[in-house]
């Protein structure tokens, strides 16, 4: 092969591999930033609002996928600019105020910068898709200096992740063209998820009040 083409073919990998590295950095600090808040929530108030946490950075191909969808061009630099997904970090709680207090909690951090935020909670997608979104920058400290990264944030609750879950799946097994019937019943499923979540928020506020996430408990 041409000298020059290994050289080149070597530089964009190189590319390919820090810009994934940088985001992976960005995951982690953000994650740092949940871990904390967990433990410091557990200490003070005897109280853990967030239920799971998982991560993820967008795969080489998803990403490209994601550019070409949104005509974005396909170089490091624009997708880096306009896709704001690459990193993303996904908390589940139990109840619905809970998605908010953590949410409120993590974006008034002073490192944080909030560039956007859906909440999907009070308007959902008209297929019933409901999840408070934002979108963060962070900084992520390299050898070369500071970096400021963009991760989204989805928080939602346990019942509105697993009718995500269960609509991502469905989705994809009919390549985006989910017959009618189907379309049905997951905006009835989302409507009974909504129920539910709405009754296991008043069953826990009659069982603990409402001293458990209040800031006076930590006292
Ligand atoms: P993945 O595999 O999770 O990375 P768009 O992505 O064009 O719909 P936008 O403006 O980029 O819209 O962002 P938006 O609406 O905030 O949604 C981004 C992410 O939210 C999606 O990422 C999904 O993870 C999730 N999401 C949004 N809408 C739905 C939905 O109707 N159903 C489910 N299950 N998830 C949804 P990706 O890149 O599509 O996918």
């Amino acid at each position: 092969m041409d000298s020059e083409l290994v050289t080149f073919i070597a530089r964009e990998r190189n590319e390919l591999e820090r810009f994934l590295l940088e985001h992976q950095f960005a995951v982690d600090e953000l994650l740092t930033k949940v871990t904390i808040l967990r433990r410091e929530f557990m200490h003070l108030r005897h109280y853990n609002p967030i239920e799971h946490v998982t991560s993820r950075v967008k795969t080489p191909a998803s990403m490209l996928q994601k550019a070409l969808r949104k005509g974005v061009p396909a170089d490091l630099d624009s997708i880096r600019e306009q896709l704001t997904d690459i990193a993303g970090i996904r908390i589940t709680c139990s109840f619905i105020a809970d998605t908010y207090l953590v949410l409120e909690t993590l974006t008034a951090q002073s490192d944080v910068r909030v560039l956007e935020i859906k909440d999907y909670i009070v308007r959902p997608k008209p297929n019933g898709y409901k999840s408070l979104h934002a979108i963060v920058e962070i900084p992520v400290f390299l050898s070369t200096g500071p970096k400021h990264m963009k991760v989204e944030l989805q928080i939602r609750t346990v019942a509105m992740d697993f009718w995500a879950t269960l609509e991502h799946k469905i989705f994809y097994k009919y390549d985006g063209d989910v017959p009618p019937r189907i379309i049905d019943d997951l905006a009835e499923a989302a409507r009974v998820a909504d129920e539910l979540d709405r009754r296991m928020e008043e069953l826990h506020a009659e069982v603990h009040g409402t001293e458990d996430t209040a800031p006076e408990a930590a006292e």
